[in-house]
């Protein structure tokens, strides 16, 4: 059982820490502005003492200047950097709780967020800047940081000088951080997660499966507006005093080139990032003698999440580096992995057994369990609980207990738990249940086929019909013949009666903010 002091404060507890066992000069965050070679291109190094510093100086602005008192919510819209980590931190230590978004919210989607989190302040990036201001939400004050200008937070925190900040003496069950459901289906929901939460998911999934430490150099593509992102790339490596590359700009193409260039040993990105990294690796680590590309020698743990890992990527990231990815499921409700492979108890295409700490179950529809080997509901629960913030789903994600995740999964007879579909993703065509992920990890092996989205769509004879969404490599024929080709492709893989009777060739497919597919949406591609 985990436990915290009564009194804790978890930015303070995690800067405390790090700094009294490895002292104020190691170094902390390395951040890549993406930017071409010029006059503020290269990265910027901070130290423990750096960030401790930082996060000082802004919650003095916070609390002095700004009026922000325990209890109130601030917004937090900036891209993977270091003053985005330093305002998480000085947010946390003015007792207030931060409500981190991804940068790339529009106007109205800050109104709504800002709205629900009822934040009073917001601290945005350039750029944010602007759609918060767009935004207008009543009593909202906006505070660009890492602009110029007198009032820039930034310029603000050089005149308070450096005299330490007391951080609030906030409970353990105090709330930290409001998270907000990335919306794949809709309205967003803002998740309430406590202080000691934020300690929970680094003495879990990442001490107990990542067994990161101090040696470690993080990086990956996630924004920190996802909690996937925050904790990866924030919480795990200041947890065990660890240094962390933050990424403006994550493309595949920066991540190899992090890896290179900081001696990154964790990775942190999705199927889709590992896919196209592929392609990308010198052709004797894709060839046939397996020898890992030396640009990532470094690298020791590869960690996947976001959407499932099909076995096809898996398998081909293991040969061509030698690594075997920690695929793993979590969610915004729960803050991070709570269903994961660890070491060598791995399966590719299963997303392994329940993380140390946690407990998962395949329920049915009235909470009861549903016999191994067979589909159903998976429930969990663990040191982290779902709390929507004024949402009637609340009583619909959390019964009996349990966590319910909206995912459907087997467990086989050896405990380890296969996902299938999201449960609004099963697809009921003549009867027969189809996981429309399934469908698409039988394209995604097809060499031609870069993305794969499948659904159902109303038909008057099946009920619903398989309909397949696909974007073709650039170089890979199109027209009719490819289509049919792509079929017999997956009546020779999986159970023919789930194949894509329909199948659109796209440009692109739509996705979140975070990078999740959206497959409400494809309708709208027909
Ligand atoms: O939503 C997800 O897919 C997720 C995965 C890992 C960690 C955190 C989250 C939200």
């Amino acid at each position: 059982e985990l436990r915290y002091p009564e009194r804790l404060n978890c930015a303070a507890h995690l800067l405390d820490t790090a700094i009294a066992e490895f002292g104020p000069e190691r170094g902390c965050l390395i951040g890549e502005s993406g930017k071409p070679a010029g006059a503020d291109a290269g990265a910027e190094t901070w130290t423990y003492g750096d960030l401790d510093r930082r996060s000082d100086q802004i919650a003095r602005v916070l609390t002095s200047e700004l009026g922000v008192v325990p209890g109130n919510r601030v917004l937090l819209c900036g891209p993977n950097s270091p003053w985005t980590v330093a305002c998480w931190f000085g947010v946390l230590k003015a007792g207030a709780v931060v409500v981190t978004v991804v940068p790339l919210l529009r106007s109205e989607e800050i109104a709504t967020v800002a709205g629900i989190a009822q934040a009073s302040v917001a601290l945005c990036a350039p750029g944010c800047d602007q759609e918060a201001d767009k935004a207008g939400v009543p009593g909202m004050r906006v505070v660009t940081f890492g602009g110029s200008g007198p009032d820039d937070l930034v310029a603000r925190c050089d005149l308070v000088g450096d005299r330490k900040f007391e951080a609030v003496q906030t409970s353990q069950d105090d709330v930290a951080m409001i998270a907000f459901t990335s919306g794949t289906t809709g309205r967003p929901k803002g998740c309430l997660h406590f202080h000691r939460d934020v300690l929970a998911i680094a003495d879990t999934f990442a001490k107990h499966v990542l067994k990161a430490g101090p040696d470690d150099v993080f990086a990956g593509s996630p924004p920190l507006g996802f909690t996937f992102g925050l904790g990866g790339l924030v919480i795990f490596p200041l947890r065990v005093g660890a240094a962390t590359v933050l990424l403006e700009r994550g493309s595949p193409e920066a991540l190899l080139g992090a890896v290179e260039k900081h001696g990154v040993s964790v990775l942190f990105t999705a199927p889709t990032a590992y896919r196209a990294m592929l392609t990308m690796l010198k052709p004797d680590a894709d060839g046939g003698d397996a020898r890992p590309d030396p640009r990532l020698r470094t690298l020791r743990r590869c960690v996947s999440a976001g959407e499932a890992m099909p076995a096809e990527t898996w398998r081909a990231w293991h040969a061509a580096t030698g690594i075997k990815i920690i695929d793993g499921i979590g969610a915004t409700e729960l803050l991070h992995i709570f269903i994961s492979a660890a070491d060598d108890d791995i399966r590719p295409g299963s997303t392994g057994r329940p993380v140390p700490g946690w407990e998962a179950a395949i329920l049915d529809a009235d909470g009861h369990p549903v016999p191994d080997g067979e589909p159903g509901l998976l429930a969990v629960r663990g040191p982290v609980g779902c709390r929507y913030l004024a949402d009637e789903r609340q009583s619909t994600y959390v019964r009996g207990g349990w966590n319910y995740t909206g995912d459907t999964y087997i467990r086989d007879q050896d405990g380890y738990f296969w996902y299938q579909a999201r449960s609004d993703d099963m697809i009921i065509s003549s009867g027969y249940n189809i996981a429309g992920p399934e469908v698409e990890n039988a394209l995604l092996r097809h060499p031609s086929v870069l993305e794969a989205g499948v659904i159902g769509t109303p038909d008057p004879d099946r009920g619903q019909l398989v309909t397949a969404f696909v974007v073709l490599r650039p170089e890979a024929p199109a027209g009719q013949a490819a289509v049919k080709d792509l079929q017999e492709f997956v009546k020779a893989r999986i159970a023919p009666y789930k194949y894509p009777r329909s199948v659109h060739i796209v440009d692109a497919l739509p996705r979140t903010n975070t990078g999740k597919l959206q497959r409400f949406k494809l309708r709208d591609l027909l």
